[in-house]
């Protein structure tokens, strides 16, 4: 059988590939467990300084696999707890995305449904190929969004365009997306495996460290005050200033020459 989960180890990144693509990428158990243990990996791994999350075939994913959740109608089972669902499987993957301490660019290569549009935009710079759109399926079978829907899309986009967007499920294509703030750009379906691929060996380059704190400093500024999140940036920013990158780069630029970042903790 074919793997759920592709992992290929290019320029300095890990790139990670949903692999269904006969059921639009939709996630199984199997494929969480895979997904979840190619990231862990990716984290750990210090020569892999950023990920690319992409989906195999003409989806990106269509969320949850529904072909295993049909109940009798005729109440001889009792229906399943999607709570735990969510708790063993969905939480802990938006929760490994969003404090991977390097950058995530998701390459949405087309639908992003359900938990799969929202995995799409847990993370940190998403890029859409122009015939991709991400549908807040849920409602259709009568859940709420999740997956972080509910925190990660009214901070993208406003509480308007979110909650419109949950009820009714309508498609936004990418160019709309990107055009409302949802994601960082469309580019043309021919372009988004080189453009993300070069953005995913470029950031590979980069400060990892000072990455790292970034997202941290971002993921706190959600519930924080002005004050708390300046005091946030204040300890970030002590950390950030002891690493061999924040010295590579200050002797980099009085050099006039281009900073060569190792990306090593302090
Ligand atoms: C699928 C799926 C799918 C299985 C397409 N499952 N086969 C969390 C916790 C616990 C439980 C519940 O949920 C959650 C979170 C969630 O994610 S809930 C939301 C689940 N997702 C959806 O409701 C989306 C369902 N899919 C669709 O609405 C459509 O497939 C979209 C709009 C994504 C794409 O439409 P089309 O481009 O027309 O493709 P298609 O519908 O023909 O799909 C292609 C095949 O993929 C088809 O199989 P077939 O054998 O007929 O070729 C679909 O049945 C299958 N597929 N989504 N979620």
């Amino acid at each position: 059988m074919e793997p759920s989960i592709l992992v290929a180890h290019r320029d300095g990144y890990a790139e990670i590939t949903l692999n269904r693509p006969e059921r639009l990428n939709a996630f199984t158990v199997d494929m969480h467990v895979a997904l979840r243990a190619a990231l862990e990996a990716a984290a750990s791994d210090p020569a892999c300084r950023a990920v690319l999350l992409t989906g195999q075939g003409r989806g990106f994913s269509a969320g949850q696999d529904l072909t295993a959740r049909a109940q009798p109608t005729d109440g001889s089972a009792s229906p399943p707890d999607l709570g735990v669902t969510l708790e063993t499987y969905y939480n802990p993957l938006i929760r490994l995305i969003r404090t991977m301490p390097k950058p995530v660019i998701v390459a949405v290569n087309g639908v992003a449904a359900g938990a799969g549009a929202n995995i799409a935009l847990a993370g940190d710079i998403v890029i859409a190929a122009k015939s991709a759109k991400f549908i807040q399926a849920f409602a259709k079978i009568g859940l709420i969004p999740d997956a972080g829907g509910t925190f990660i899309l009214p901070r993208l986009i406003g509480m308007a365009r979110a909650t419109a967007l949950m009820m009714t499920g309508e498609p936004i294509p990418a160019e709309t997306a990107a055009d409302w703030g949802m994601i960082w750009k469309a580019v043309d379906d021919a372009d988004l495996v080189a453009t993300t691929r070069a953005l995913a060996a470029q950031l590979a380059t980069q400060p990892t460290q000072g990455f790292a704190l970034l997202k941290q400093a971002l993921n706190a500024s959600a519930g924080h005050s002005l004050e708390e999140q300046l005091t946030v940036e204040r300890d970030l920013q002590r950390r950030a200033g002891l690493t061999p990158d924040y010295a590579e780069g200050v002797r980099a630029f009085l050099e006039k020459r281009p900073a060569h970042f190792t990306g090593r903790p302090a």
